[in-house]
């Protein structure tokens, strides 16, 4: 969702192909052999295999400097930059993954019902943090500057819609969705993955 937002946000040339999770696609030795995760996205790029999704962002980005959707390398925010786009990858997507999919974690239902409540206090601690960071200098995760970091939250935001603790409940979160939902970008990636997003 994110990468395939980036590259409509790019406007390069891409082809999607849909790996269809409800029929295990993304578990077939095909794709295992490509992504041993099992996970989507992966992106191809002339002879590039790359999977994680921030790490194909910072990729993508390097590769058009001149979308102003990075900061500049030597830029002060770059800290923030890698600060935000690791935090979110290693600490509110793992919480997400917690809260939505416990079976992969436990598998009992006692263990599982443990797992979603300490999950969903991650997630409202995650939301706060964002929140708070976008009160002292919003309206993007680097203030004035929209960034790919933006596409990262959009994604585990638009996830979390169905949780218990959800980005969008958050106003300031709530605000940075709506600029989001304005781009053509994201609602095209929206439109061609059949999805919606209301707030
Ligand atoms: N850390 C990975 C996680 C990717 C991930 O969890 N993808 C989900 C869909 S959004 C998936 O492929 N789930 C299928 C599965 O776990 O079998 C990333 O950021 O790319």
């Amino acid at each position: 969702m994110a990468t395939h937002a980036l590259l409509e946000e790019l406007d390069v040339e891409y082809q999607l192909v849909e790996i269809d999770l409800s029929r295990q696609m993304q578990k077939t030795p095909e794709y295992l052999a490509i992504n041993p995760n099992g996970k989507v996205p992966t992106l191809f790029h002339n002879d590039n295999i790359i999977y994680e999704s921030a790490a194909i962002l910072l990729y993508l980005l390097d590769q058009h400097p001149e979308s102003s959707l990075s900061p500049m390398t030597t830029s002060p925010l770059r800290g923030r930059y890698y600060q935000s786009l690791l935090w979110m990858s290693n600490t509110l997507q793992e919480a997400a993954n917690r809260w939505a999919h416990p079976e992969q974690y436990c598998d009992n239902d006692a263990g599982q019902k443990s797992l979603k409540l300490h999950a969903s206090k991650e997630l409202k601690r995650c939301w706060d943090v964002i929140e708070n960071d976008l009160d002292k200098a919003g309206p993007w995760i680097l203030a004035d500057s929209l960034s790919g970091a933006d596409f990262h939250l959009f994604m585990i935001a638009y996830w979390s819609r169905r949780y218990e603790s959800r980005a969008q409940d958050y106003p300031k979160l709530q605000q940075l969705l709506k600029n989001l939902l304005k781009r053509n970008s994201i609602q095209t990636m929206l439109k061609q993955e059949g999805l919606s997003f209301e707030l």
